[in-house]
């Protein structure tokens, strides 16, 4: 049976700079990445990336915009991640290196393509200009895009399920 992980993602963008975090252990160490993870019970989607925003770097955000989401398939595993991104420019505190992340900033001129999940350079660009977007991703293993699809969409529903 498939079952379907909800996921979060945060980039904080302020000044032509963007957060990420090297990722220290666990899905998709040893790349730098936003901040995020489970959605856990009870808590709503956008809780959730607050949580792991918090436990991953120590920032606080009031809000976060929602800017996209992307279902990503991994042959031969029974699971789909949905991912869903949030924008923010508006945190308190300093970035912290916690258990899972070292946080440091990068200039958006300079991003670590290369040391970053291999999806990211289809999408952010439109991350980057604000463009709200779905994707979907088939890999196989960690580092090969089989097929995608990937679009620029009026509106992204958060509770809803289906694509
Ligand atoms: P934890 O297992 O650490 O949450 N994530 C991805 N991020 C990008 N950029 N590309 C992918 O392509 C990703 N797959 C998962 C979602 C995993 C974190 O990794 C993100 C979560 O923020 C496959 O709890």
């Amino acid at each position: 049976m498939i079952t379907t992980k909800l996921l979060t993602l945060v980039m904080v963008v302020r000044q032509q700079k963007i957060l990420l975090g090297w990722k220290k252990r666990g899905f998709g160490a040893n790349r730098w990445n936003g901040f995020g993870g489970k959605v856990q019970p009870g808590e709503t989607i956008e809780e959730g990336a607050k949580r792991e925003l918090w436990e991953e770097s120590s920032l606080t955000v009031d809000s976060l915009e929602k800017i996209g989401r992307i279902k990503f398939e991994f042959v031969d595993e029974a699971e789909l991640l949905d991912v869903h991104i949030f924008l923010t420019d508006s945190y308190k505190g300093e970035p912290m290196e916690s258990d899972e992340m070292r946080p440091q900033w990068f200039d958006l001129h300079k991003l670590p393509f290369d040391e970053m999940w291999v999806d990211d350079i289809y999408w952010f660009p439109l991350l980057l200009q604000k463009k709200l977007f779905k994707g979907y991703f088939k890999f196989k293993g960690h580092s090969t895009i089989l097929e995608y699809t990937l679009k620029e969409v009026e509106e992204l529903e958060i509770g809803e399920s289906g694509f």
